[in-house]
């Protein structure tokens, strides 16, 4: 990864941003297939190199203010030091909503030495373990015996059948489960026959549930299955009325919910979104289509705001490859950018 940021470096020169770097392993394929780099970078007229901070008793004012910097989230306190400014435009500008982007930059100011207040590059490593703390990822299931359920919830088009293909994919093919898929989502005949191509090439059973009553019984049946998933109708975030209806489903069930998010939604739609889908208690999060976008605080902020941890993150519509595990250190490195 190190050499192809290094020759992007090298091609454009030092001001060179980088906007994605993402290392294409395959998630239990890995031993297969020779690991691939993908490194995409531009030049940004507006950057500004780092600078020496002038002003640490501002800095030392505003980390101990409210907020650590500003009451008004969505403005940086001007007599913040040039370093932090600086910080700040730049995780701005990678989508970190401002609320976070403050949070952040407070907490580690009051974490760091003030003799470091004005060092931008210390702070920015700091930063990086951050975020990496804040991102909590956690590893795919482990089968000791129990029977996982597992719910994929979220709005509609963000990719939920298709990373539900993806998942069973992996673990029935090469990690050798006994997986089974069950979808609610009847409003659609498309969507019903959309899981069951891919139950059919996987070679796997697929039950259709058209009530919370029928779903128990699916479960029930599927008693011999290592993994099940469960495929669920897009919500719009907009209608709660649906939402109460797919917490209905879920009542008296003993499943992990994951909600998937797509890497191209707009803020403020994530924070919609969330609080939506805040109805039904969300376990896990799913993030898909980072493939589509150059930048990625929407990681961030479903993982601040749900204050779940990142189980898979899916890269491309390639079922069943196009998914990772996601891990905190990449993850932290691809909302944050390139130093
Ligand atoms: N680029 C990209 N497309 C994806 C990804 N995951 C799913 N898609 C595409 O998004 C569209 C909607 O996917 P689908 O699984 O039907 O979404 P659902 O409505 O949430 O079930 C399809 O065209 C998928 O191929 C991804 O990670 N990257
Ligand atoms: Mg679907």
């Amino acid at each position: 990864m190190q050499e192809a940021v290094e020759s992007l470096r090298q091609e454009y020169g030092r001001d060179a941003v980088i906007l994605h770097t993402i290392q294409k392993r395959r998630w239990l394929w890995g031993r297969l297939g020779p690991k691939r780099y993908e490194v995409l970078g531009a030049i940004d007229p507006t950057f500004k190199s780092p600078q020496t901070n002038t002003k640490p008793h501002a800095l030392e004012h505003a980390a101990s203010s409210e907020g650590g910097l500003n009451h008004d989230a969505s403005r940086l306190d001007p007599s913040m030091s040039e370093a932090v400014q600086s910080l700040y435009g730049r995780l701005v500008r990678r989508d970190i909503p401002k609320d976070v982007t403050q949070g952040l930059l407070k907490d580690v100011l009051t974490r760091l030495p003030k003799q470091d207040w004005n060092d931008e590059a210390k702070i920015w490593t700091r930063l990086c373990s951050l975020v990496a703390e804040r991102v909590a990822t956690v590893d795919p299931w482990e089968f000791s015996g129990d029977q996982r359920i597992v719910v994929l919830i979220g709005p509609t088009g963000v990719g939920k059948t298709t990373t539900i293909a993806k998942i069973a994919a992996n673990f029935s093919l090469i990690g050798d489960k006994n997986v089974g898929l069950i979808t609610v989502d009847t409003y659609r005949i498309a969507a019903v026959e959309q899981l069951k191509t891919y139950a059919e090439i996987i070679g796997i059973p697929v039950q259709v549930a058209y009530s919370p009553r029928e779903l128990k019984d699916c479960i029930e049946r599927m008693a011999d299955r290592d993994l099940i998933l469960i495929d669920t109708a897009g919500r719009s975030h907009n209608n709660y009325l649906q939402i109460g209806e797919l917490k209905n489903y879920l009542e008296g069930i003993e499943a992990e919910i994951h909600l998937v998010i797509s890497a191209t939604t707009k803020s403020r739609d994530v924070d919609e979104i969330i609080k939506a889908f805040g109805q039904v208690s969300i376990d896990r999060v799913i993030i898909t289509k980072l493939d589509e976008t150059a930048t990625y605080g929407v990681v961030l902020q479903t993982c601040e705001r749900t204050k779940a941890p990142l189980s898979f993150v899916t890269t491309g519509q390639g079922v069943p490859e196009d998914i990772e595990v996601a891990t905190n250190d990449k993850i932290a490195q691809l909302i944050l950018g390139d130093a």
